[in-house]
């Protein structure tokens, strides 16, 4: 994977650059629709290729290794083959599902013990089996194995958590050496920075991740519970220390006013359920506010979901979407994920040509105004 950094702003820490992979070339800054059991919930491929104009989709270690199982995605040739996805596809390590989803039995220094969520079976998660699985899987780009330590923790468990996330990069990237891709691309092996809400934890952490020399670095443990101001916070002290010339994954964030706030402070890629899920239960992002559908006075609207018509679906009428989300109608939920995938992927879309542009900041600045409205 290669890394091509286009311009940085002169007024902010925004970037605009290149990411080539095997299967592609993504554009930073990029959102990846989450398509956590191999599949982005109730949008075809092409869909994602040539509607919402996707560049690259996420998958999850935890539940595919759970469901279908890693030597079905193998017998398929791979998660690309498997799912007919042909771009670039990153898969989180399960550090984050197990701790959130899965019933922890134990975790310790080899690594965490849990009960799926499925069946109630006993697994277990290594530094190095879930690098094994990640080399199964075949994603371009894959995750360390880490803890996501609460955001309530104190102090003292932030830093012993971080230390054992440390710990276990050691491993991931000892085990991802030892090993070669399965199918005929290449794989990057992302670390993943730690350290709570803890501004000299998150320093220590990202000057030990900066020794790996690897394709790109993550933030995690952000968006779990503290104030917005904090994650921004938290993102500048990360964003401040890592190499300029690598891709910054912020993990699970987040709304489109994040975005953009995190984009303004330097990060490249982003993530999160909420477009699909928040869109399923009726919520819906544009450009003038946040549309709940459900809300009665969409009742006899019968104008066009979103003028800006950044997808096909968003020909069909508020009132008639409406109906379809209160009706528990599947398409319903089809029509709301693909406004949103395609909206977000507008956003960050605009936000890149802005940063190329040189006038982010002030685009930026009046659009967060309007994302918050509520309409
Ligand atoms: N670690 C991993 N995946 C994640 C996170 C993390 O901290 C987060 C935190 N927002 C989302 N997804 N491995």
């Amino acid at each position: 994977m290669e890394f091509e950094l286009l311009k940085t702003s002169e007024n902010s820490r925004a970037r605009a650059g290149n990411i080539t992979t095997d299967h592609g070339k993504i554009e930073t800054p990029i959102f990846m629709p989450v398509g956590t059991a191999g599949s982005v919930k109730g949008i075809h491929t092409r869909d994602l290729h040539e509607d919402i104009n996707a560049q690259i989709i996420l998958g999850n270690t935890y539940h595919l290794y759970l469901r279908p199982g890693i030597d079905v995605i193998e017998k398929a040739g791979g998660l690309h083959k498997f799912n007919r996805w042909n771009g670039p596809i990153l898969t989180d390590s399960g550090g984050y599902q197990v701790f959130s989803l899965g019933d922890i039995r134990k975790l310790g220094e080899d690594g965490a013990r849990f009960q799926s969520h499925i069946d109630g079976s006993y697994h277990m998660f290594t530094p190095e089996n879930v690098m094994d699985i990640q080399r199964s899987i075949g994603a371009d780009i894959i995750m360390a194995f880490d803890e996501c330590s609460p955001g309530d923790a104190d102090y003292n468990y932030a830093k012993n958590s971080l230390e054992l996330t440390q710990r276990w990069l050691e491993r991931c990237f000892v085990q991802f050496n030892k090993t070669e891709p399965k199918y005929d691309h290449r794989q990057s092996l992302f670390p993943i920075v730690q350290g709570n809400t803890f501004e000299d934890l998150r320093k220590i952490a990202v000057a030990h991740v900066k020794n790996f020399d690897a394709d790109g670095y993550a933030i995690g443990g952000l968006s779990v519970g503290e104030a917005e101001e904090i994650m921004y916070e938290m993102t500048e002290v990360c964003t401040a220390d890592l190499p300029t010339d690598k891709p910054r994954y912020l993990m699970g964030v987040g709304t489109p006013v994040n975005i953009l706030e995190s984009i303004e402070r330097g990060i490249d890629m982003f993530d999160c359920v909420m477009p699909t899920r928040n869109g399923r239960n009726g919520m819906l992002f544009t450009s003038k506010g946040i549309i709940n559908i459900k809300n009665k006075k969409w009742e006899n609207d019968h104008s066009v979901i979103d003028e800006d018509e950044h997808s096909f679906v968003d020909q069909y009428s508020k009132s008639y979407l409406r109906h379809l989300i209160i009706s528990n109608e599947m398409l319903g939920a089809q029509i709301a994920s693909q406004h949103n995938l395609a909206f977000y992927l507008w956003l960050v879309k605009t936000a890149r040509q802005k940063i190329i542009d040189g006038n982010f900041e002030s685009w930026k600045r009046e659009m967060v105004v309007k994302l918050k409205e509520r309409l």
